[in-house]
């Protein structure tokens, strides 16, 4: 889209899943002139990510991969400061970086699982926005930039063995609900895309690798794939600066609540 022309992306938990879809769809739909920062922890994995973008769709889109963990306060702090001049004018920030472990229910979870989640999902996602923020006030004359979190059905609802991951969503969301008023009266988009079942590392990590787990949870089932995600992220982003795509609940077809799903026998 012509809109995204000329953009500087930032996409958090770009290596897998959601995060690596997104960057390759925005490289996809803006082909010409845009600047990609790819972020995760997992250095050498953005690399070729950015190698495999740069095959694809030629130089025309400038990939800058990151190494940046969100749960770490003082990384995101140097993040912006430490990035090459030409990449400091962020306009879009797709909050993405996040992850789930264990399943283990209230009074027996782990204090290290839920340090770990509630320091990438909440504590990551709210210190990336406002390292952004310092960016965005600048622009305009009110502020102007794009913030697109990436939120789940598992904020809407609480279920069984997932009680703080589903804690951290629906933190993120009402984060996101009160930062849009924050932002009122600037150029400053706040987005929210909740996805439903998606099939990515997601759950791999969630049973610490275990990947027979993992394709339990998609047995039977036809889950979302991260495509169908980055579609939903990039169309948010490439709408008329006045259209703010606030809340989007997207779930694959045989989904209707976040454990209610059809699977055939
Ligand atoms: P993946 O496990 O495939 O990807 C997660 C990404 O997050 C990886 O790139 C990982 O990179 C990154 N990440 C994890 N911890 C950190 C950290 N501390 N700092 C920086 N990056 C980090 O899972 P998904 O693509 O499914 O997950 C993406 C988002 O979508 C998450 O926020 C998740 O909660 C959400 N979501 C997923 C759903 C699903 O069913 N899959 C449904 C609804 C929401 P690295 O390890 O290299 O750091
Ligand atoms: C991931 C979806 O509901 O399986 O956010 O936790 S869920």
């Amino acid at each position: 889209s012509k809109r995204l022309e000329g953009k500087t992306v930032v996409v958090t938990g770009a290596s897998s899943g959601i995060g690596k879809a997104t960057a390759v769809e925005f490289a996809r739909t803006s082909p010409k002139n845009l600047k990609l920062i790819l972020t995760a922890r997992r250095i050498d994995t953005l690399k070729q990510i950015a190698e495999e973008i740069k095959k694809e769709v030629g130089e025309g889109v400038k990939v800058l991969p990151v190494q940046l963990d969100v749960s770490k306060p003082e990384q995101v702090r140097n993040f912006i400061p430490n990035l090459p001049k030409e990449f400091q004018e962020i306009d879009v920030l797709v909050n993405n970086a996040g992850l789930v472990k264990g399943v283990d229910k209230a009074g027996d979870i782990k204090e290290e699982d839920i340090e770990t989640m509630m320091l990438t999902n909440v504590n990551g996602l709210i210190n990336m926005t406002q390292a952004c923020l310092q960016v965005f006030r600048k622009r305009g004359e009110s502020g102007q930039g794009d913030i697109i979190n990436i939120g789940s059905i598992a904020g809407r609802m609480g279920y069984p063995g997932g009680s703080i991951y589903c804690a951290t969503k629906a933190a993120v969301r009402t984060f996101t609900e009160a930062i849009r008023m924050e932002l009122i009266a600037t150029r400053i988009r706040v987005m929210e895309i909740d996805p439903g079942q998606v099939e990515t590392e997601f759950s791999v990590v969630r049973f610490g690798g275990d990947k027979a787990k993992a394709d339990k949870v998609y047995e039977g089932v036809t889950p979302l794939t991260p495509d169908d995600i980055a579609e939903t992220v990039v169309f948010a982003a490439g709408r008329p600066e006045n259209v703010v795509i606030a809340d989007m609940l997207v779930y694959p077809n045989h989904q209707g609540a976040a454990t209610v799903m059809h699977r055939k026998p």
